[in-house]
Formats: structure tokens, sequence, C-alpha cells
């Protein structure tokens, strides 16, 4: 899939475009069910841990299958941990034998995911973790081992040419694991322009660089595109114009796997969350942590196959839409979204046969429910819209999307433009004296 980026305006288009990705944590973690951190947050001893590598096989991984269901619950990307924390490589790394074409499996793992993503027509995207508990020198220091501390810089900047050489197009290459080294000692920057050298259309996330504050003259930095911001469990939001995602476990805490997980997300839960990133301008990557064998949890199945139905009935106002929902900090009814002159209202709490809106001064021009065919009444009085002929009770159960067609760009009226609670309050005087 070549990437269509002709300007530096496109570039990376198709990220913002995409609004839903998928992250997969997997790893021989996955054996012990108990999340991707085990081996530093138990304390396991390395030398024992790393066995694991000759147990790990899984039989019933299956990537077009993963692909299959990430493609069918309306995701365009992906991002597979190709080396977390913990130093095992799901890919041929001629820089280490700790890998899966070395070990029990026999597999490269990383081969058979990004061939089974573009046959279902999704982006690829690569997790690599640069910290690296097999390295001890990590946590010594440069000062306590400066020759084995470049051979670990040496390794890190070889295995991601390694990952940006062998494996065709990479459309995202998301970092984490900078601590507790940084990014001048992992020479950042030469990995930067390696990267691009190799994969120049590559989005890349924001843990590779130092924060603007940190370092404000990176190549991260400086506002050019082909990078976004990684907001993770919680929504931070990222200037206006700048890509961003933010991602978060389909489960209750850890991103690897978990024997007993009784606290899956609902899909109302999802589907909120999708909502809430899209209204704001930005993507939604759930996680899945897969079973050692190579399968999806039956919870994370039933998710994604509700995220589907979501997104096949209103992917309309979700794929290549701006966020919407600061333009009117009133909107009681959920978050919106927008895509030239029509207004996308992502109803979560149904009102009724009428919903009311404020805020908004275009003209309405009509009014729909995605994925329904009744007729919706529009009528305006003053600032106040009401949307009638609607069913008393939600068409669907979790969020019923309205499509209003407007007169032009939605635009606010002048005291709902500022944020809710802003800096002007004398803006909602009048309205008070009402
Ligand atoms: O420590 C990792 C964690 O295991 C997981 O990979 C997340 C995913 O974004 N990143 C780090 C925590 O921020």
């Amino acid at each position: 899939m070549k990437d269509s980026s002709s300007s530096p305006k496109d570039f990376g288009a198709w990220f913002t475009d995409a609004r839903l990705g998928l992250f997969i944590h997997w790893g021989i973690y996955s054996l012990l069910g108990r999340g991707e951190q085990v081996l530093f947050r138990e304390h396991l001893i390395p030398s024992e841990y790393c066995k694991l590598a000759d147990e790990f096989t899984a039989p019933a991984f299956d990537a077009h299958e993963w692909a299959r269901m990430a493609a069918d619950a309306g995701v365009r990307y992906m991002v597979l941990t190709t080396k977390h924390h913990d130093g095992y490589c799901l890919f041929d790394n001629p820089d280490s034998d700790y890998t899966s074409t070395n070990r029990a499996a026999g597999r490269d793992f990383i081969a058979e995911y990004t061939e089974a993503c573009r046959a279902a027509g999704l982006r690829v995207g690569l997790y690599y973790s640069l910290n690296d508990f097999t390295w001890p020198v990590m946590f010594d220091g440069e000062k306590r081992d400066p020759a084995e501390f470049e051979r670990l810089i040496h390794y890190t900047h070889s295995s991601i040419e390694t990952l940006c050489s062998n494996y065709g197009q990479i459309d995202i290459l998301w970092f984490d694991g900078m601590w507790p080294i940084t990014a001048e000692e992992w020479r950042s920057d030469e990995i930067d322009a390696m990267i691009r050298r190799l994969q120049p259309n590559v989005m890349i996330n924001d843990r590779l660089h130092d924060t603007p504050a940190k370092n404000p003259d990176s190549p991260f930095n400086d506002g050019r595109p082909g990078y976004f911001d990684t907001s993770e469990r919680r929504v931070v939001g990222s200037p206006i114009g700048r890509a961003w995602e933010g991602c978060d476990v389909m489960q209750h805490r850890w991103w690897g796997y978990i024997n007993h997980e009784p606290h899956c997300k609902s899909p109302a839960e999802l589907i909120f969350l999708l909502g809430d990133l899209a209204g704001r301008g930005g993507n939604f990557m759930p996680n899945v942590g897969p079973t050692a064998d190579g399968r999806f949890p039956d919870d994370v199945k039933h998710q994604l196959e509700a995220l589907g139905r979501f997104t096949r009935k209103n992917g309309e106002a979700l794929y290549g839409t701006q966020g919407a929902t600061g333009l009117f900090e009133c909107s009681t009814v959920g978050p919106l979204t927008r895509r030239g002159s029509t207004l996308y209202v992502w109803v979560q709490w149904w009102q009724g046969d009428t919903l009311h809106l404020c805020g908004l001064a275009n003209e309405v021009l009509s009014a729909r429910v995605l994925g329904e065919d009744f007729d919706v009444q529009v009528e305006r009085r003053g600032e106040h819209i009401y949307l009638g002929g609607l069913p008393t009770n939600p068409p669907d159960p979790i969020c019923s999307v309205i499509a209003l067609e407007l007169d032009g760009e939605p635009r606010a009226y002048s005291w709902c433009e500022q944020k809710l609670w802003g800096s002007d309050p004398t803006v909602y005087a009048d309205w008070a004296r009402s």
C-alpha cells in the first residue's frame, strides 16, 4: 500500500482519517497471564524468565485471523509489539538469539503479521520498546560501563534498522520505554534520520524524542508532519493540527494477557471513548492482549464485534472527520464530529422524540439518523434547534448518530465559542438575567 502523501500537507492524512487502530501486546509474558510487565513488577529472576522463550510456540497464532477481526471491527491500522521491555523479539533480529525465530516458536511473527495486515487492507504499525531488561547496563548507566552502554545503543539502532529494512512499508513506528536513558543518550535524532531514510512516509509517535519542554529543537518538536502524540488511558489532546491518538486497555489494567480478567470494558465504554476522542480530533487505539497460544480472548472478540456493528452503521461520522465537540461546549447529548458542512451528533443520552441543541448558529437544511430511514423534522426557535419525529427510545442502545446538513461549516454563537467556564464570564450575564 503506497502512501498517497504527495505533499507535506497530505503527509499522514491517512492517519488522522483512520480514527481507529488496534494495539496488540503479545509475547512470552502471555504464558504467565499476569500482564506484560510481570518480569519487572514481580521481580522474577531474568535468567529463569527468559526460559519462557523455549515454551512459547503459539500453535493457534493466525495473523490473518487477527487482521480479519480487526478489519471487521472497523480498525484501519494495527500496532503489534515487536519487542517489549523484557527484550524478547517477535521478529528475526540478527543482533539477538532471544527471538521467535531462534527459539521454540521458530517463526517470524512480525513477518506473518505485516503480510496479514496488508492482505486485510490495514496499515502496518510496529511497537518497539527502547529499554530492555536483558541489558543490566540500562540500569547501571553509561558511567558504570561505557563500552557495554554503547553496545546497548548500537543494538537498539541496529534492531530498529532491521525492522525498517526487512518488513516492507511500515506505516507507524510506536516507540516506548525511553526510561531510564535520555533521548540524547539513545541518540534519538540519529535513529529518526535512519528511519526517515528507510521509511520516509512512516508516522512516528512521541516517545522516541524528548518532549517539547525538554528539547524544542528535536525533529519531533518543530511541528513538521509525520509525528503524532500518544495519550495513554486518559485524554490529553494536542494542539489543533497535531495528529494524536489515545490508547487504552480493553480490560482493566494490563496490556498483556491476564488469565482471569473480570473487568473488561463494555462495548458502550469503548464506543464512548471512540466518540470522545474523535470529537476532540484524535484517534482511538484500544488494546488486546492475546493468549500465549495466539488467540484473542472471547471478551475481546465480543468487544470487537460490537465496535464493528457501530462502525459499519456510523463510519461516516468517524473516518475522515474533524473533531467538533469543542465547538459547542453546551452539547449535553454526546460528542460531535464534522466534515465540511455536515455536523455529526453522537447521541449517547437519548432525549426521546425530540432532541434539543443550543449554540449552533447555522441554518439546518436537513437531519437524518445514520443507519435509520425515518424522517427527522427540524425546527429553530431563536438560538435553539429542536429535532422532532424521533422515536421515544434510542434506535441504538449505545449511541445513535444524527447527521445535520448545514448551510456551511458548523459555527457557534459567540457566547458559546469560548470554552465553557471560559475566561470571559460576562458573555453569560444577559442569559442569566433572562
Ligand atoms: O510500560 C509500558 C506498558 O507496559 C505498555 O506497553 C504501555 C502501552 O502504551 N506503555 C508503557 C507504559 O506507559
